[in-house]
């Protein structure tokens, strides 16, 4: 008897030392190089290495000085953001062609679900064969593939043989390969929670099943426990989200009481502007121009927007706009705030603008932690992860109501 539903197969691809392969694709005579993208010197950040680099312990997000240090012979490259957002966007279309159900989580990683286009874990291998060969065809660029029945799965498999692997992960063989790794690999384990779980004698993701559940509860909380066992288990039901063509991205909420404390309209102005970065990243976007709307008790209703000098997925850097708008723009005189939303518009794929490339140390710390909070809201809805300032708000808010279907206001 054949099963009511398919077998999930989602795929997960990312492209090996995207920027570097890129740079030796356009220039041969680097290929088998110690090859650096990056600016040199006190300020710089490491963005990415070719593989020779990262065996004298080069990576990612390091200080420059800090590679230079370990690899002095390394060559090192600025980088140019708009060719490899060019290859990115060319590399989706190749996605595009296995399944209209891509889900972009940066500029070199996707979630493809195949679940009907591959009847099982062993189609999906030959997908990702195909997929990764006409890449290289294409591209003349290697990516690392995992196939499993989950993005979690999936996204560790990828992981797996890198560069230029393939692998699948069947549930069964979660002990024999997902449970040696670390703790840290797991989706919501930063390095405070990895510190923790040391403590207790928790390192690789299998001793997280050893221990009772109870003392693993007792160190990191009820919730956590069950999301990381859940994990170690290989059990993930998330779904392939395909990105929506959005042309902005908004979010809005009308309270029923007027809000006239300036720290609580602050408040407010912070987690919608936490919504939209959210959602943003969640995208693989960034956004230009940050609006933001606000009706007041007497039904006037103010739309404002600043456009930044650079494209954002931060949430500071979008409150920071809607603060000013709503200091500078908007009179709200004696009047309370009954409805507020923030919202960006100008949306592009993140990693495209010029900006990113190399960021301050303190903005990609930003953007970790982000990402890091989005992986546990993921799992455990809005409430998992709030930032101290949002959880010094009083309980009890004020009759918030459903958003609105949420409509930009107009750039003014
Ligand atoms: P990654 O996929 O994390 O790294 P990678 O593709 O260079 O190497 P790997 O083979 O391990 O996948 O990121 C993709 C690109 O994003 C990378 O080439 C450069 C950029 N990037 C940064 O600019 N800063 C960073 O801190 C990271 C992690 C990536
Ligand atoms: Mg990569």
């Amino acid at each position: 008897m054949k099963p009511a539903h398919p077998p999930r197969v989602i795929l997960h691809l990312d492209m090996d030392a995207f920027y570097a392969a890129v740079e030796i694709r356009e220039d041969p005579t680097l290929a088998g190089k110690p090859l650096i993208i990056g600016h040199r010197g006190r300020r710089g950040v490491v963005s990415t290495c070719s593989y020779e680099a990262r065996k004298f312990g080069v990576r990612s997000a390091m200080p420059s000085v800090t590679a230079e240090r370990l690899c002095p012979e390394a060559l090192w490259l600025p980088g140019r953001m708009d060719l490899y957002a060019q290859v990115s966007r060319e590399i989706r279309r190749t996605l595009d062609d296995v399944t209209p159900v891509v889900e972009p989580i940066s500029i070199d990683e996707a979630f493809l679900d195949l679940t009907g286009i591959a009847a099982d874990l062993e189609g999906g291998r030959k997908v990702a064969r195909d997929l990764k060969a006409r890449i290289r065809a294409d591209q003349r660029l290697t990516a690392s593939v995992g196939v499993a029945p989950n993005k979690f799965l999936a996204k560790v498999a990828s992981d797996l043989e890198k560069p230029d692997g393939l692998v699948v992960l069947p549930l069964e063989e979660v002990p024999a390969r997902l449970h040696p790794l670390p703790v840290e690999r797991l989706w919501g384990v930063g390095p405070k929670t990895a510190a923790r779980l040391r403590t207790a004698s928790i390192r690789s993701i299998g001793d997280i099943l050893k221990i009772p559940r109870r003392r693993l509860e007792a160190f990191v909380g009820g919730s956590l426990a069950a999301h990381l066992c859940a994990l170690a288990r290989g059990e993930d039901d998330r779904s392939v989200e395909p990105d929506r063509e959005a042309k902005s991205i908004s979010e809005e909420r009308t309270y029923s009481t007027d809000l006239t404390d300036p720290d609580e309209i602050d408040q407010v102005l912070l987690e919608r502007a936490e919504g939209v970065a959210r959602e943003l990243r969640r995208s693989g976007l960034v956004g230009r121009t940050v609006h933001l709307k606000v009706r007041t008790g007497d039904f006037t209703t103010w739309t404002r927007a600043v456009t930044l000098p650079a494209p954002t997925d931060l949430p500071e850097v979008i409150l920071a706009a809607a603060r000013r708008l709503l200091a500078r723009r908007i009179r709200l005189r004696e009047q309370g705030v009954r409805l507020l939303g923030v919202g960006i518009s100008g949306l592009e794929p993140a990693g495209s603008g010029q900006k990113s490339l190399f960021p301050d140390p303190a903005q990609e710390k930003s953007r970790r932690l982000a990402r890091a909070a989005d992986a546990v809201r993921d799992r455990f809805g809005e409430e998992a992860v709030q930032r101290a300032r949002l959880l010094r708000r009083r309980r009890g808010k004020k009759g918030e109501t459903p958003p609105e279907a949420s409509s930009l206001p107009s750039v003014d």
